[in-house]
């Protein structure tokens, strides 16, 4: 290492130190940015696979206000796609090689959304659980180091608050009316209680990035640490709710002040992760028919921006 490569080394883990930002123009060292485009393309994927569960039932809604609300919600995950496709952009890496990677199975996105949505109150629950695990994740990614990634969270948490809130909205609604719509849902939230806690990825030691992620301030938590937030900060809602979460673990411990909880099944994090959840092959078939079914418009937009440079 030469000493103008010692010296940019050290600034940039002074940077680090003294919890200031780095922007795209700062040295990095290849980890850092490699790990973060790794992060970043995930969560974009994520948002855009996440459409689909919920985009399931935007013809399907039983007003024209839950079916306005559901628009507008599955809208705003679209939106944050974008903007970490733009972060990651910053990075050097190309929007259409990471869509590619996502069709061809090479690179991840959420587990959770691997999952099936086959009655309405699913809406509520992933409003509920998902985003309310989502916001957890990802209110201390608003103080990541990297500078575009940070900045984007603070707009998407922003968005993710309401999104919660609609979900829970739409479940108190649900839980007053008749016995057959609490129990329709009751039956989703024992369906995707475990799929929310695993969304925190696998325990502490069995995360092999976790550690570096912390030392550069890309992560400031540890999966576990936020994975006891969530449960902490739903269970009072579970019960405000009315339902009941499938955990026969699940108490409060008087001496740590937070609920004890059962084991996730990390074998099925492990099969859903590695493309064998129940909904994989579906989601993936999807998006990348609607990649195909938007060739025409990326060409038309490309012979347009042709012709603006011809004209300039
Ligand atoms: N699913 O060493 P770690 C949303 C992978 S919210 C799939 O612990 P890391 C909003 C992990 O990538 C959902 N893969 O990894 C919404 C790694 O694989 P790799 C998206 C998972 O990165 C709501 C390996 O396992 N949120 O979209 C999962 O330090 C409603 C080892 O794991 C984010 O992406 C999993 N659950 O920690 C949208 C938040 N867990 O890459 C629509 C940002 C782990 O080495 C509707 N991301 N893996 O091959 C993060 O905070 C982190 O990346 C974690 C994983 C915590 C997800």
């Amino acid at each position: 290492m030469t000493v103008a490569e010692a010296e940019l080394e050290t600034g940039f883990h002074e940077t680090i130190e003294h919890e200031q930002r780095i922007e795209p123009r700062d040295w990095m060292p290849d980890g850092y940015r490699k790990t973060l485009v790794r992060q970043i393309a995930q969560h974009a994927h994520s948002e855009i696979i996440g459409m689909q569960p919920e985009g399931n039932w935007l013809t399907r809604a039983p007003s024209l206000r839950r079916k306005a609300i559901l628009l507008a919600k599955v809208q705003d995950e679209a939106g944050h796609g974008l903007y970490l496709y733009s972060a990651a952009e910053t990075l050097g890496a190309d929007r259409a090689d990471l869509t590619d990677k996502l069709i061809t199975g090479r690179q991840k996105y959420s587990s959770i959304f691997n999952y099936p949505t086959p009655t309405f109150a699913d809406v509520g629950v992933i409003g509920w659980l998902v985003d309310g695990a989502a916001i957890c994740n990802q209110v201390p990614l608003c103080r990541s180091s990297y500078g575009p990634y940070a900045r984007a969270m603070i707009r998407i948490c922003k968005e993710e608050s309401f999104h919660q809130r609609q979900g829970y909205e739409l479940l108190m609604c649900m839980m007053r009316g008749t016995d057959e719509q609490r129990a329709m849902v009751q039956e989703s939230v024992d369906r995707w209680w475990w799929p929310s806690l695993m969304m925190f990825g696998p325990p502490d030691d069995d995360s092999p990035n976790t550690a570096q992620s912390m030392a550069w301030g890309i992560k400031r938590h540890t999966n576990d640490e936020l994975r006891q937030r969530f449960v902490d900060m739903t269970v009072p809602q579970a019960d405000a709710l009315g339902v009941t979460f499938p955990d026969p673990g699940l108490a409060w411990n008087a001496e740590r002040k937070s609920y004890d909880f059962g084991e996730p099944d990390w074998s099925e994090l492990k099969a859903v992760i590695t493309g064998h959840g129940p909904c994989n092959a579906q989601r993936i078939e999807q998006r990348k028919q609607a990649h195909d079914d938007g060739a025409w418009v990326r060409e038309a937009a490309t012979a347009f921006a042709h012709k603006q440079k011809e004209t300039a």
